[in-house]
């Protein structure tokens, strides 16, 4: 039969991806890292270092995804699905690397392939630097999602912010302080992104507003105008032959310069200015769980917005349903082709920008505009804490987004319009409602602003979805109960499992096959095997060697010995007062002291790790974080103490120490004020990696204990009922000061200096202030719970068996967890998006 002729489109194709050299097998991978050495970074065996073959082997790797990258990219413009759009101010992506081999399936081909050429893998991984684009647990989920989109292959982008810097390194002075160094993570170059100058989009700032006198078009003219240059990273999705892109955003200065200046005479001046506006991106708020009002921050979140935003329109028109008579685009279907996820409020600009540019630059009127704006948002809540929620001056918007504050207060005086016809006459529900917050610095609640616009609004947890809708946003759910709805976070089972944690996983595999990696239910199964001793014993040996490991580390970094057969106990996080390391810390006293009292009696022994960043200005973090290295210090140097209780804080928690840690902890300790943490994800690793949770019904904690029975957790503390019921009688920490000895005498010697004996007065501040006088997140009232808690982990522990058959029951119960459920979740539920590409199975062949 005669063959049918190529059309131009076809040729094209098959000339651009046909003999791509492969990199999917030993052979391949020497070949290709051996031509990045010599060709890439320009050198050979005798000169190059640990760092060049590090480079080497990421060019590798990535020339084994960017056929994947290519091939996915053009489907989903053949396809036209409709597409999901995540904007986030962070993403907390950590190495690539290790990550990136093993969704592409070729670690083993590597690994053999670097053994062949003398070289150890695991030496070469440690030279890539974090990309610490993101302060926490908000960053990391985003990092998450982003996984679980390309894993099971639905068309989705992630949009942010190229930080110049990102989160800062966190080091420890001989005093026990924190220090932050700022963290110039692309020193040596980026191997992920793909600069693309091509795609420059100008962003406006400040200028003034002229009005067309006929309705709501407005010209805003004498801006400022700064450039987005995206940066395209490739997201792999695990062994389904799909990438997806992250795109970030860096600001660089308007093309060509202003002649004024040269006119004036200062060049230098003229060049040095370019500067200020590519501070945009130059560096990320440390700040989590905290609002910053800062001028600089406004400019970074409208930057991340408008660049998106005319991102997506200009891909909208290139779809199908974007036609286009002669003049105007057709934008009737825009969400039937674009779902925008807002994380937190921090990117919520992003709906009276849709609203300008609809209105102000495609021509569409109010209502035209409106009702699409407002079936294309969704918003993500993440805290109810007040000193989290973002309120940005009119001030300051009225100057540098002129345009958006007289659209916010259309959408406002529209929303209390309809409020007061629901509500004629109730003046303080009007109050309540409006997004504008009167008083002397008047305010826009931008959440406030999201639920108005969007068509869901989600918590993070199930207890967190219900508090939303009986507090903070009651008024609002009251309106609208359909746009409230929970979506509980997750984390992903390949990073969080599969790649640090190879030893449990190879011993699940052994068990269950391959399937839980894309479907972590599959979990369960494991259940039954607790009844097989061979299998305790060996999930006892991996823990023991993930421990082992963990031992050496922290030797050869921190100088101290710990014990790897004591009970290690975690808790990794920001340090923030509402997750009450402090109570951890009075707890350690407590012990000491306990074993000071009575050296020869019988002792379980602990090594108490703690790690997290405290916000640079936030002065009680800090201060925590100088008691608990203090604390350490005497504690670890007492010679009666011996290898029975080490406190070690592990500085500079990040993703890829976490990844290190988390596999070798017993005890997780998830102890923040019921009501306070959304959700938390660090507690749903540590249970994946078969820890035991010492917790509060807090967040996801609560579905955790659902999921694997109390018998399996020591949960204790106060509920959210018992917290508001207490903060309505009236709560005085000095009671329980005066009432519990131990408590009495722990705060007794921190006051007294006994851990500090050159500086006596070092914790004046924190402990008379934040705890005696008030203690705003109920450590006191929660601390004897917790002491009884603590002491049943203590006597379980004595009997390991026992211990670790909870253990494997905790990974068996962390299937709900997956972040793979929560995105089909938002996918089914808010999106309304189906897969592109396919899921990759262990027993069917994969579509390419
Ligand atoms: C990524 C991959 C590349 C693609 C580019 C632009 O860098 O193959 O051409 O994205 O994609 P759009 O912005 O046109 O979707």
């Amino acid at each position: 039969m005669a063959q049918k002729p190529l059309s131009d489109l076809e040729r094209k194709k098959s000339i651009s991806l046909r003999k791509i050299p492969l990199v999917d097998n030993v052979v391949g991978v020497k070949d290709s890292f051996n031509r990045h050495l010599h060709f890439t970074l320009i050198k050979d065996r005798i000169v190059a270092t640990n760092r060049d073959y590090f480079t080497a082997l990421c060019h590798t790797v990535r020339d084994n995804l960017t056929e994947k990258w290519i091939r996915t990219q053009r489907d989903y413009y053949e396809k036209d699905p409709k597409r999901v759009y995540y904007l986030s101010m962070e993403y907390y992506m950590g190495r690539s690397l290790g990550n990136t081999m093993v969704n592409l399936g070729i670690e083993g081909e590597c690994d053999e392939a670097l053994y062949q050429l003398g070289l150890d893998i695991e030496e070469l991984e440690d030279n890539e630097v974090d990309a610490g684009l993101g302060n926490g647990g908000l960053g990391r989920l985003a990092a998450c999602f982003l996984d679980s989109l390309a894993t099971q292959g639905y068309a989705a982008y992630g949009y942010g912010i190229r930080y110049e810097y990102g989160i800062f390194t966190q080091t420890i002075n001989d005093k026990g302080e924190q220090v932050e160094i700022p963290d110039h993570w692309l020193e040596h170059g980026n191997h992920w992104e793909k600069e693309r100058p091509e795609y420059l989009l100008p962003v406006h700032f400040y200028g003034r507003l002229e009005s067309d006198d006929k309705g709501y078009h407005y010209k805003w003219v004498d801006t400022d105008t700064v450039f987005a240059m995206p940066y395209d990273v490739p997201i792999p999705g695990y062994m389904n032959n799909t990438v997806n892109t992250m795109r970030l955003w860096t600001a660089k200065a308007k093309k060509g310069f202003d002649l004024n200046y040269f006119q004036g005479g200062d060049y230098i001046g003229a060049v040095l200015d370019r500067n200020n506006a590519e501070n945009i991106s130059r560096v990320l708020y440390p700040n989590d769980n905290f609002f910053v009002g800062k001028e600089l921050r406004l400019k970074q979140e409208y930057f991340l917005v408008s660049a998106t935003l005319q991102d997506i329109v200009r891909r909208y028109k290139t779809s199908q349903y974007g036609s286009r008579n002669l003049v105007r685009t057709d934008f009737t279907n825009f969400p039937d082709k674009v779902a925008i996820q807002l994380n937190d409020t921090h990117p919520s600009l992003a709906i009276p920008e849709l609203m300008r540019v609809f209105m102000d630059v495609e021509d569409l009127s109010w209502d035209e505009a409106w009702k699409i704006v407002t079936k294309t948002f969704a918003y993500t809540n993440h805290t109810v804490l007040p000193e989290a929620l973002e309120r940005w001056s009119c001030n300051m918007l009225e100057k540098i987004l002129p345009r958006h504050l007289v659209i916010i207060y259309e959408i406002n005086s529209r929303h209390l319009k309809n409020i007061e016809r629901l509500y004629p006459g109730d003046m303080d529900r009007i109050r309540r409602m409006s997004l504008v917050e009167e008083g002397y610095d008047k305010r826009i609640n931008m959440a406030h602003l999201c639920i108005v616009a969007c068509y869901a609004v989600n918590g993070v947890a199930a207890i967190h979805s219900e508090i939303i809708k009986d507090s903070i946003f009651k008024d609002f759910y009251e309106v609208w109960p359909k746009k409230f709805q929970n979506k509980t976070n997750g984390v992903t089972p390949r990073r969080w499992l599969l790649v640090c944690n190879p030893i449990l996983s190879d011993l699940i595999c052994d068990k269950l096959g391959e399937d839980w990696i894309v479907d972590l239910s599959q979990l369960r199964r494991l259940e039954p095997f607790i009844k097989e001793r061979r299998f305790t014993e060996d999930f006892i040996k991996a823990k023991q060697q993930n421990k082992d490991k963990l031992a050496r580390y922290i030797k050869s970094t921190y100088g101290i010995d710990v014990n790897s057969s004591s009970m290690f106990d975690c808790q990794f996080k920001r340090i923030h007062e509402y997750k009450r390391q402090l109570m951890n810390i009075l707890y350690v006293i407590v012990l000491y002291n306990r074993i000071k009292a009575n050296p020869n009696a019988e002792f379980v022994p602990r090594t108490v790790l703690i790690g997290g960043k405290a916000a640079p200005g936030y002065t009680t973090a800090k201060e925590i974080i100088k008691l608990i290295n203090c604390v350490a210090k005497v504690v670890n140097n007492d010679p009666i103490i011996g290898d029975r209780l080490k406190i070690v804080f592990v500085e500079n928690y990040i993703v890829s120490l976490a990844q290190k840690i988390i596999p070798a902890a017993d005890l997780s300790q998830q102890i923040s004020l019921a009501g306070t943490e959304a959700s938390g994800t660090g507690n749903m690793k540590f249970m994946l990696n078969g820890a035991l949770t010492i917790g509060t019904l807090d967040g996801a904690n609560v579905e955790m204990c659902e999921e694997v029975g109390e018998e399996n957790m020591f949960i204790f503390g106060m509920k959210v009922e018992d917290v508001d019921k207490l903060g309505k009688i009236g709560y005085n920490p000095r009671d329980y000061y005066e009432r519990i000895p131990e408590v009495k005498k722990a705060i007794d010697q921190i006051l007294k200096g006994y851990f500090t004996p050159q500086e006596k007065d070092a914790f004046d501040h924190l402990i008379v202030k934040h705890l005696l006088d008030n203690d705003r997140f109920y450590v006191l009232a929660d601390f004897e719970a917790y002491v009884e808690a603590q002491e049943k982990a203590s006597e379980l522990f004595k009997n390991p068996t026992i211990w670790y058959k909870k253990a494997i029951l905790n990974v068996a119960a962390a299937g709900k967890f997956s972040s793979d459920r929560t995105i089909r979740q938002y996918a089914d539920e808010i999106w309304n998006v189906k897969p592109t590409r396919k899921i990759w199975s262990p027993t069917k062949t994969i579509q390419k």
